[in-house]
């Protein structure tokens, strides 16, 4: 159903009716930011649109499902955004007619800047309705009840690295995948507390009795940003704030036993085995 593009951060759904080419965090102008704090890198946004380039003549997908966190600056317009959004968008679509766009928590005016052609969903994510549901979601809010019955979700934000630490002291940092599973009473009821909504019962009866789904026993596939650039979660080290997704917070996720893998593919642990000790 799906599979990871060998050595790029990207991922090929294969559905019934067609195949998609689904990419998270790009992160346009991530660079400008930069520039603010005196580092000055050229617009890395022409980097991006080749590698995209390049996995689309490749893989020849049907779609392209961008899943937030398009641009870097958050909730106001920046002035470079204005053009290089939607130069981006322009060009994309002379590679591909079908591009679609689930807004992450960058993502904010967003719709200003899309080419009309450019399909926007809301930021609790879009189902695909294939012969198994599929949820695609940014990752930095709940979705909709209905989309929890899905039997896989992919998300976003977190961006996850790995940390290596090499005999000479050097240290270096890859994006990784990560894909878990989840226990559906723990999420019925993280769910249900969100919503600060009280019960009696069980909470996945609750659930069901409250929205009208069953929470199901998804496969969860959180990808690495697209945007090479960018700095990341490391999984393998301890902290607070490692995962910042409701989903992944809500402690419904096996975040421990959830596995590992590098852009090439290679099957690195569970995140559990893999953690570094505090004097690494
Ligand atoms: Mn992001």
């Amino acid at each position: 159903m799906f599979r990871f593009v060998d050595n790029e951060p990207a991922l090929i759904l294969q559905t019934e009716a067609e195949k998609i080419l689904l990419i998270s965090d790009l992160h346009i102008g991530y660079e400008k930011s930069l520039a603010s704090k005196g580092v000055k890198i050229p617009s890395q946004t022409p980097k991006l649109y080749r590698k995209i380039e390049k996995i689309i003549s490749k893989h020849n997908p049907d779609k392209i499902i961008l899943s937030g966190d398009i641009k870097h600056g958050t909730a106001k317009l920046l002035p470079h955004e204005w053009k290089d959004v939607p130069e981006f968008f322009e060009k994309l679509l002379t590679l591909k007619d079908k591009i679609e766009v689930v807004p992450g928590n960058h993502d904010g005016g967003l719709k200003h800047l899309l080419p009309r052609n450019v399909t926007l969903h809301t930021t609790r994510g879009v189902t695909i309705q294939n012969k198994e549901k599929i949820l695609i979601t940014h990752g930095h809010t709940w979705p909709i009840p209905t989309a929890l019955d899905s039997h896989l979700i992919i998300m976003g934000h977190n961006h996850f690295t790995v940390e290596f630490k090499e005999e000479s002291g050097l240290r270096k940092t890859e994006p990784v995948w990560m894909i878990a599973q989840w226990e559906p009473a723990k999420i019925a009821a993280a769910y249900l507390h969100w919503k600060k909504i009280k019960y009696q019962s069980d909470a996945p009866s609750k659930f069901r009795e409250q929205f009208n789904t069953d929470i199901g026993d998804p496969k969860i596939v959180v990808a690495p940003a697209f945007n090479p650039m960018l700095g990341g979660t490391k999984i393998n080290r301890a902290s607070k704030n490692k995962y910042i997704s409701p989903i992944l917070e809500s402690g419904g996720v096996k975040v421990d036993s959830a596995e590992v893998y590098l852009l090439d593919q290679t099957f690195i642990g569970k995140t559990s085995n893999i953690q570094l000790s505090e004097l690494d």
